[in-house]
This record gives structure tokens, sequence and C-alpha cells, in this order.
């Protein structure tokens, strides 16, 4: 089998580097060059323990996808036949606060990488076995309310700068497809969990305080529900569209587990129960508060991935249950790991989104 030779970027965040690592042990024939910029979101640390049969086939190159130099001098001196696009700004609630790096990195970025993507294409004769992934989001479709789900024909209608910017990511991967043919895919995936997840997302950041026994900050009645989705099961679908996805097309990723925020978190707070050894009034639950809601707050996602498993046959392996289990114990694991995200700038974020809540 010849070897592989992909592009991704951002693959120093919480699903670049599951994909990395998920990645690299699965497919021997696959080797790796991770284009990150190194934002607060940004870990190089997650790749540094490797077997070495796995590290033999990783390059990390710290930079910016809106580089074009930069870009230039990679996709000529390493000649990929892919491109996985993780990089991006994916806080939404950064993004309400300062909406425009999320304009520079998700809209201009996107569109310097596949310029260059194109650009290489073009130099190498058209080759028909390249492909640009684009990892894109389900928030682009708006909110749901009671019944339904997204299909990959919902029409789009983003609510926060995140998802405007995600929107405009994809709608620029798509029309390098219809105008220059480029061999483009488009990944809408739900929220995910798991190990190296950045404390500023639901999951980990509940973890982390429920731990520390700080406030538990519940955005307005808790019943916003999100279709959860363990990243693993998260990168074997993005290796299954890179592989067998049909240029031009989207698919939609979902876990299929629907859950409100509050019974996510009363689930965090019985499982760190059971781990500290709290029970009764010391339960973890006492530290839950409600607080003001998010602006412009979607109230339900709900994915549709018949279309990826009709057609490719991926399925989630995990349920929701134990790879929540899994996610609490692995933080609880890696004290270290969390020290080091905790730096000054996450204890900035923290109080300038939550103070005033
Ligand atoms: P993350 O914030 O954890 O990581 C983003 C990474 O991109 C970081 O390593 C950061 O340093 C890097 N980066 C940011 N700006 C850059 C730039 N200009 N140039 C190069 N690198 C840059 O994000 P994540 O949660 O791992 O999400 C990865 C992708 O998946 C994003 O595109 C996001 O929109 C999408 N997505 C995420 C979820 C989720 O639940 N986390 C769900 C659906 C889609
Ligand atoms: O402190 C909090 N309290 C709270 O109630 C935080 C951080 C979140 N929430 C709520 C808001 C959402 O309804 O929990 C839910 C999940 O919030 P986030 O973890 O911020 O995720 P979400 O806004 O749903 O977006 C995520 O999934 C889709 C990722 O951050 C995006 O990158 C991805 O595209």
């Amino acid at each position: 089998m010849p070897l592989k030779k992909i592009l991704v970027t951002g693959g120093c965040g919480f699903i670049g580097t599951n994909f990395i690592r998920h990645t690299l042990e699965k497919k021997p024939y696959w080797s790796i060059l991770n284009l990150d910029a190194l934002t607060y979101a940004g870990n190089p640390a997650n790749l540094e323990s490797m077997p070495e049969d796995m590290a033999a086939r990783y390059m990390f190159v710290h930079g910016d996808i809106r580089d074009n130099e930069l870009l230039k001098r990679l996709f000529i001196k390493h000649n990929f036949d892919a491109v996985i696009h993780f990089a991006a700004e994916s806080h939404v609630d950064r993004s309400i606060l300062g909406p425009e790096a999320f304009v520079e990195t998700n809209v201009i970025g996107t569109f310097r990488l596949l310029d260059a993507s194109l650009k290489h294409w073009k130099a190498h004769g058209r080759h028909p076995e390249f492909r640009f992934l684009n990892v894109s989001t389900d928030e682009v479709y708006g909110s749901l309310g009671k019944t339904g789900y997204f299909t990959e024909k919902t029409p789009y209608d983003p609510s926060s700068p995140y998802s405007a910017s995600k929107a405009a990511a994809d709608h620029f991967v798509r029309a390098y497809f219809r105008t220059y043919g480029l061999p483009v895919l488009v990944t809408n995936s739900s929220n995910n969990y798991g190990p190296y997840q950045f404390p500023e997302k639901l999951i980990p950041l509940m973890i982390l305080n429920i731990v520390e026994s700080r406030p538990v900050p519940v955005y307005g009645d808790g019943k916003n529900v999100r279709d959860w989705l363990y990243v693993i099961d998260h990168c074997d679908a993005l290796i299954k569209v890179l592989e067998e996805g049909k240029p031009g097309e989207t698919y939609n990723i979902g876990g299929g587990e629907e859950r409100q925020n509050i019974e996510v978190i009363h689930n965090l707070c019985d499982i760190l129960d059971e781990r500290l050894g709290r029970a009764g009034k010391n339960s973890s639950r006492r530290f839950i508060q409600f607080v003001t809601d998010r602006p412009g707050h979607d109230r339900r996602y709900a994915i549709d991935s018949s279309k990826l498993n009709g057609e490719l046959g991926w399925k989630p392996e995990h349920s929701f249950e134990d790879a929540l289990e899994a996610t609490v114990d692995w933080y609880l694991r890696h004290n270290e790991w969390i020290k080091s995200v905790k730096t000054g700038e996450y204890r900035k974020w923290i109080e300038k989104n939550y103070h005033t809540r």
C-alpha cells in the first residue's frame, strides 16, 4: 500500500488530536503533517507521547492557515494526497464576545487553504484521488423545535457568529467544487465529547467545576438539547468519508444521543459522586446554578445520519453512558494536562464569560 500523505489543520485541538492519534494507529500507511497556529485551544503536548512507529509518520508545523506563502511551500514540499481541515475558532460564547477572529480563521483561513489546495491540485494534473475534507458543524442548520432532524438538505440558518462563519466556509468549499471541480467533501457533525477537549465546552468545564467544588453554570432553563457524539466515533466517520465519500457531497454525522443539558449535568454529578465518594446533601448537584442564557441560544440539535449509514455503512459504536464515564475518568487521570491548559488566558476567559451571568 503506498504511503498516503495527509495535511491536517488544527491537529493540536480537541478533535484534531484524537483524529491524528487514532488515524496513525489505524492506518499504518498514512503519514500526517499537522499545521496548527497554537491558539489558546492548541496544545502540541497532546501529540508528544506516541509509539515510535506512529511518531515516525507524524510531523508538526507551527503556522497559520491564513499564511499563503507557508501553504504554498508546504504543498510543494510534501505533495499532499488529501487535506482534512479542522483548524477553527470553535467556541460559540467566544464568538459572541469577539466575532472577528472567527471571520479571520474560519472564513478567510478556509478560503486560503482551499485556494492553495486548488493550485496544488491543478499543478498535479487534477488528480482524481485528491480530497479536501471540510470538518463542519450541525450548528449551520440553526435550531430545531421539539421534533425533526437535520438532514443534508436542511437549509442553512446559523444563529451565532461562530455558526455563521462555519456556514460561510462550507459555502466556499462547495463553490470550489461547482466552479473549479476541486474534489471536496463536507461533514456536519453534532457535539463531540471525549479526551483532550478544552475545558471551556460544556462537558469538560462541568467535570472540572464539579471536581473543584465550584459553581456549575447552566444557561437558561437547562432544557436545550444537543446530540452527543463520542469523538472517536466522529474520527471513524471522517476516515470513512475521506476514503469512500463522493466528491461534492455532504455527510451529516450524529451520535443519535439527544440529551437536555441538565440531564448531561445530572449524569456528570452522579458519576463524580460515585468516583469522589459524595452522597446525600454532599451530592455534586448542590453546585448547579441556573445563569443568564446565551444570546441566540439554539434550542435543539438532532442529526439524521442515515445518508452516512446507508451509503458508507458508518454508525456510532459508543453509547453515551459508557463514553461519558470513560471521559470523566480520562479527566480524573490527567491532572497535568488540566494544569497545562488552565493558563492565565483561560482564567481571564472564565472571568469574562461568567462573572456577570
Ligand atoms: P478546538 O478549538 O479544540 O481546536 C482548534 C485548533 O485549531 C486549535 O489547535 C487551534 O490552535 C487551531 N487553529 C485555530 N486557528 C488557527 C489558524 N488560523 N491556523 C492554524 N490553526 C489554527 O476545536 P475542535 O473542537 O477540535 O473542533 C475542530 C473542528 O471541528 C472545528 O472546525 C469545529 O468547527 C468542528 N466541529 C467541532 C465540534 C465539537 O463539538 N467540538 C462539532 C462539530 C464540528
Ligand atoms: O457553561 C456553559 N453552560 C451551558 O449551559 C456552557 C459552556 C454551555 N452550556 C450549554 C450551551 C449549549 O446548549 O451547553 C450546551 C453545549 O455548549 P458548548 O459546549 O459551548 O457547545 P455548543 O455551543 O453546542 O457547540 C459545540 O458543538 C458544535 C462546539 O463548541 C462547536 O464547536 C460545535 O460546532
